[in-house]
């Protein structure tokens, strides 16, 4: 089964948002497979947005994800990294559609609640920052066989 790193980042934890949004996933037949409350700190931080280094955003994108406590999830099923991507929504919350997760608790793109792995690749190497020395636990649920074919 595919897997895919969630995070529900500072804003969304602040905001008392973290489950109704875990939910979301969950309830599109997601299987959760990974969780930690956690504190992300600088090093992490730069890692898991390495690709951003020198825009002009990365700073406060990493003042943002280091400002609270967030939770880390890894979800599975199938196509579980665009099935995310899709119920998360636009990056920037005024252009995610309404019914999406940022479409319907966000406003700025700096405060855009969630992080979803955006390939299968990301998504190996994220769980690899995010879960290092955590397990990840296989198993299946008995209602899955209504919900993958
Ligand atoms: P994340 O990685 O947080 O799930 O976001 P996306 O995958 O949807 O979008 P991204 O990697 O392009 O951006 C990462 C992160 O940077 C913030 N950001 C992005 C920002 O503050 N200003 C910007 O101009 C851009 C492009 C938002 C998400």
């Amino acid at each position: 089964m595919e897997q895919t790193l969630i995070l529900i980042k500072p804003d969304a934890m602040q905001r008392g948002l973290a489950f109704e949004i875990l939910s979301r996933l969950e309830n599109r037949g997601l299987r959760l497979a990974g969780l930690r409350l956690l504190q992300v700190e600088q090093s992490m931080a730069e890692k898991h947005y390495a690709e951003h280094e020198g825009k002009p955003f990365f700073a406060g994108l990493v003042s943002y994800i280091t400002s609270s406590p967030i939770i880390a999830a890894v979800f599975e099923g199938t196509n579980a990294v665009s099935a995310a991507r899709q119920s998360i929504g636009s990056t920037n919350p005024t252009e995610a559609s309404p019914g999406t997760i940022r479409g319907d608790f966000g406003l700025e793109i700096g405060r855009n609640l969630i992080h979803g792995s955006d390939s299968v690749e990301s998504a190996n190497r994220e769980i690899g920052i995010f879960f290092e020395g955590h397990p990840v636990i296989q198993w299946e649920k008995d209602t899955e066989k209504w919900v993958f074919e």
